[in-house]
């Protein structure tokens, strides 16, 4: 796998019969267990919407701008793409429509493109790959970037309803891994980095770089047996970090009832890995996101998400 562009070590796992399955969440059964994964390996997705400061920055609510990023090991030609939300299309290799500079419409391997709304001083120090209109709504967006064809490679913001799943005013919301699918696990609001704002301030996020989150984030695993989930099970998990010794991480491990929305812990404080044998009959019945959850020090998690059925 190639990390040209991330700059870290690369993160792989001992565990066998992982599966990169459409860069979502890869789930494969191994000798009965099932895997879960939601950070996985950059390449499995290939142009996503890495970053997007839909706030602005400080020196101005109007300075928006977003961030692709190739995960594959070939460049793309982005001619005949578009970024698109409600009322506003970005054609990606043209200037037309909401693309007003075109500087560049070819994505390097593993490489960043950055779009800037309406001047190349949103972002000082790095120039914009595509100068735009158009407006991101502070009250939420979904964000589709479309091939020649129509289809839709990416999505930023799918799904969340009434906001944006991370980001403020003047921060961005971070995509903590290329292969993380689009839900509420998957995004992170952007820290301050190394480049200004047009009236220079420190921008909190990363144009043109790599995430923060992605460089700093607990990357976990999580095992459980197959099928309906009924008396006492194992549930075991093997969290690790770019950046932070497994030994100052801490787990937990939840329950969700609503898709995500809120976590019920099952039990708090685990270490970086280790099997915990949960006794499900005192939890109600029915269809359950079962969430491992792994923070740093730092504030920084991760987390591994399985669909599962409690059997009560
Ligand atoms: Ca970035
Ligand atoms: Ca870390």
């Amino acid at each position: 796998m190639g990390t040209k562009g991330w700059g870290r070590k690369g993160l792989t796992w001992g565990w066998p019969g992982l599966r990169i399955v459409g860069g979502v969440i890869a789930v494969g059964r191994v000798g009965g267990l099932v895997l879960a994964v939601a950070l996985s390996i950059p390449g499995a997705a290939q142009v996503v919407i890495n970053e997007v400061a839909w706030g602005g920055t400080e020196a101005s609510p109007y300075g928006e701008w977003i961030e692709l990023y190739n995960a594959s090991d070939e460049p793309v030609d982005v001619s005949g793409w578009a970024l698109v939300w409600e009322g506003v299309t970005i054609p990606l290799g043209e200037e037309s429509g909401g693309t007003f500079v075109l500087r560049s419409h070819v994505i390097e391997p593993h490489g960043f493109f950055l779009l800037e709304r309406g001047r190349d001083d949103t972002v000082v120090g790095r120039q914009a790959d595509i100068i735009y209109r158009g407006a991101l709504s502070d009250r939420g967006e979904t964000l589709r970037l479309l091939n020649p064809w129509g289809e839709v490679v990416s999505t930023a913001n799918l799904g969340c309803e009434g906001g944006w799943w991370a980001g403020e005013a003047g921060a961005s919301m971070e995509r903590v891994s290329p292969a993380a699918p689009d839900d509420r696990f998957s995004w992170r609001t952007g820290i301050p980095g190394g480049f200004l704002d047009a009236a220079g301030a420190v921008i909190r996020g990363s144009p043109g770089e790599p995430n923060a989150c992605w460089l700093s984030s607990p990357r976990i695993l999580m095992s459980l047996p197959p099928g309906p989930l009924t008396g006492v099970i194992s549930w075991a998990w093997q969290a690790q970090d770019p950046d932070t010794p497994a030994e100052d991480l801490v787990v937990s491990l939840n329950v969700s009832y609503d898709q995500g929305v809120t976590l019920q812990p099952v039990v708090e404080g685990l270490p970086a890995s280790g099997s915990f044998d949960w006794d499900t009959s005192g939890w109600p019945p029915g269809e359950v996101l079962l969430v491992a959850r792994a923070e740093d020090p730092d504030g920084f998690w991760g987390v591994a998400v399985l669909a599962a059925e409690l059997g009560g």
